[in-house]
């Protein structure tokens, strides 16, 4: 304690405030083979969509080549497409999972 803050607040003994970690897009990006209805399996499995956004999300891939399927700190962002990329493999798909720096 008695670490203070400028703007407010006394912080916790030992914290002080950090830049806020870097954010990564996780990419699905559109192919002539895989089904639709793996891609929206995808969706629900590993980026926690419904089936009607999971659906929306396939067909703007499926029309546009492309879309961000979500925004993550870069762990959690190279363990989703890594799991993604495998799951696809898996199951003999092409679907391909890629991240990008925000
Ligand atoms: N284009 C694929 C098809 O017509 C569907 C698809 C959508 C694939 C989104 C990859 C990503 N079967």
């Amino acid at each position: 304690t008695g670490n203070r803050n400028p703007g407010g607040g006394v912080l916790e003994k030992g914290k002080t405030r950090l830049s806020p970690p870097p954010l990564y897009k996780v990419i699905l990006i559109n192919d002539d083979f895989t089904p639709m209805d793996f891609v929206v399996k995808v969706l629900r499995s590993f980026f926690a969509m419904n089936e009607e956004m999971a659906t929306r999300i396939m067909l703007k891939i499926h029309t546009e080549g492309a879309s961000v399927c979500g925004i993550y700190p870069s762990d959690i962002a190279m363990t989703k497409v890594q799991q993604v990329n495998e799951f696809s493999r898996q199951n003999q798909h092409p679907l391909k999972c890629v991240m990008e720096k925000e």
